[in-house]
């Protein structure tokens, strides 16, 4: 058997001098599963399997379309596909969530308009999100792995970061991923794709390497060959804006990241970025795995169908974000969770986003409550453009235990007197800062009074 060294390999020239101590040697899986939600849907339609199938939209048509097709068919796997809802009949803004491979195929992924979708691949199938459902299967994936008695780090509805360090060799890890890859398609049915390396940053690259049922390792010792020829946006954490500075700056893949200097990149992207970038470039990751079950922040955000007007579209603007709240409730009460912290965030036609944010003592999870947090939060934004997107984000989650009686609400609690922040994303970067909260005279009178917690 080969002894893991996976931390051996060509190191960056200008990497810190005093980075002498040499950490101990870690192995990090990275387990993603392949199209989740596609595949999910297609567990429950099979007959669609290996066909262009497209999951998103929240288009009312579409669902009631299915809903009649299940009343005529009586189940939903008997359904004939020529019946099904056919992207091209989609108008309107939603986006893609994800796509099955055989429409990636078409050059349709996730985050592109559905309308624009349409045009390369009309005859997609498209299926409304399902989110509870993906829920459920993302918790089912998650469990065969704890089963395992496998420390995990949770990043999100499909994927994990798993300490596999204990293993005696690489070896071992290969075995224990392929048989984690065979549990978790008995228990669900779904396939996923590992990436084994020496750290999370070239263990989520290396999971992406050879999808879907993939397995792959990325060691120091072979960034040369398998990291390097990537574009630099492969790398989790160089986002567009990053990625087109770069190429402005004829940085396109990740080996000429690592061939470029600190001083010269510093002149663009400030000391701290740059000093990631080209430690990113060189594979060096020494961020430990969060191993906490605990999810950090819980949200719900909707693009609007259409750019909405501020004063004019106030009360349908209204509705839209008391349901969000109430979604967002929903979510946190099946969590069993409660928040300390509610924000706030608005695109606007620009694509310009922003967010305010309010934090407070008495955690809550009750809907009312949180919609009046939110609407503190409202009142803060200048509205001086039409709004694209609406979101409400719960933070600060506790575990769900007894809310202390208290004869008030928030309003006249001064123990839940709010603290305010805000924040603009300006070239990609979040800059925060204290706010006080501004009085405003848009939508508060849909405001729901706020009622007593109860106990
Ligand atoms: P991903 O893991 O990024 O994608 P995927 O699982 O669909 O495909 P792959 O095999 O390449 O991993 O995302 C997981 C799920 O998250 C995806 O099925 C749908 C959802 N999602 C969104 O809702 N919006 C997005 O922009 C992305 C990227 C994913
Ligand atoms: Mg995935
Ligand atoms: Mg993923």
């Amino acid at each position: 058997m080969r002894e893991i060294s996976l931390i051996e390999g060509p190191k960056p020239g200008d990497v810190e001098a005093t980075r002498t101590e040499k950490p101990a040697p870690r192995l990090i899986a990275h387990l993603d599963m392949d199209a989740f939600f596609a595949s999910v849907e297609l567990l429950r339609f099979p007959q669609l399997q290996g066909l262009a199938l497209v999951v998103g939209g929240r288009s009312k048509t579409i669902m009631q379309q299915m809903q009649q097709l299940q009343a005529q068919y009586g189940a939903l796997e008997s359904i004939a596909v020529a019946q099904m809802p056919r992207l091209r009949q989609y108008q309107g803004r939603g986006v893609i969530t994800t796509a099955s491979y055989a429409a990636r195929a078409f050059g349709i992924g996730s985050g592109m308009g559905l309308m624009k979708a349409a045009t390369r691949c009309p005859d997609a199938i498209l299926l409304a999100a399902d989110f509870e459902r993906y829920r459920e299967y993302s918790r089912r994936f998650k469990a065969v792995i704890r089963d395992q008695g496998l420390s995990l780090e949770d990043r999100g509805i499909d994927e994990v970061y798993i300490d596999l360090s204990h293993c005696a060799s690489l070896e071992q890890a290969q075995a224990l991923s392929r048989q984690l890859q065979s549990s978790i398609f008995e228990a669900t049915r779904l396939s996923c794709s590992i990436g084994l390396a020496p750290n999370k940053l070239l263990a989520k690259i290396a999971s992406d390497l050879r999808k879907p049922k993939g397995l792959s390792i990325l060691t120091h010792a072979s960034i040369e060959e398998q990291l390097w020829p990537l574009p630099v946006s492969r790398l989790h954490g160089v986002g567009p804006r990053t990625a087109t500075k770069l190429l402005a700056l004829g940085i396109n893949t990740i080996a000429e990241l690592a061939a470029s200097r600190l001083e010269d990149l510093q002149r663009h992207f400030g000391s701290s970025h740059s000093r990631w970038l080209i430690d990113a470039s060189w594979g060096i990751d020494e961020r430990p795995l969060v191993l906490s079950s605990e999810p950090l922040s819980i949200s719900r955000e909707t693009t609007l169908e259409r750019d909405m007007h501020p004063k004019q579209d106030r009360r349908e603007l209204g509705g839209i974000f008391t349901q969000l709240c109430h979604q967002l409730a929903t979510d946190l009460q099946h969590k069993e969770r409660l928040c300390r912290a509610i924000s706030v965030k608005i695109r606007n036609d620009q694509f310009k986003t922003s967010t305010r944010d309010v934090s407070f003592a008495q955690a809550t999870n009750d809907p009312a409550q949180l919609r009046y947090w939110a609407s503190q939060c409202l009142k803060r934004f200048p509205f001086d453009r039409r709004i694209r997107l609406l979101g409400v984000k719960a933070a600060g989650l506790t575990s769900k235990q007894l809310v202390t009686a208290s004869p008030v609400g928030p309003k006249s609690d001064p123990h839940c007197e709010g603290m305010y922040s805000e924040s603009l994303v300006t070239n990609g970067l979040e800059q925060s800062q204290p706010s006080a909260p501004v009085q405003h005279p848009l939508w508060p009178e849909l405001e729901p009074e706020p009622t007593t917690p109860e106990v």
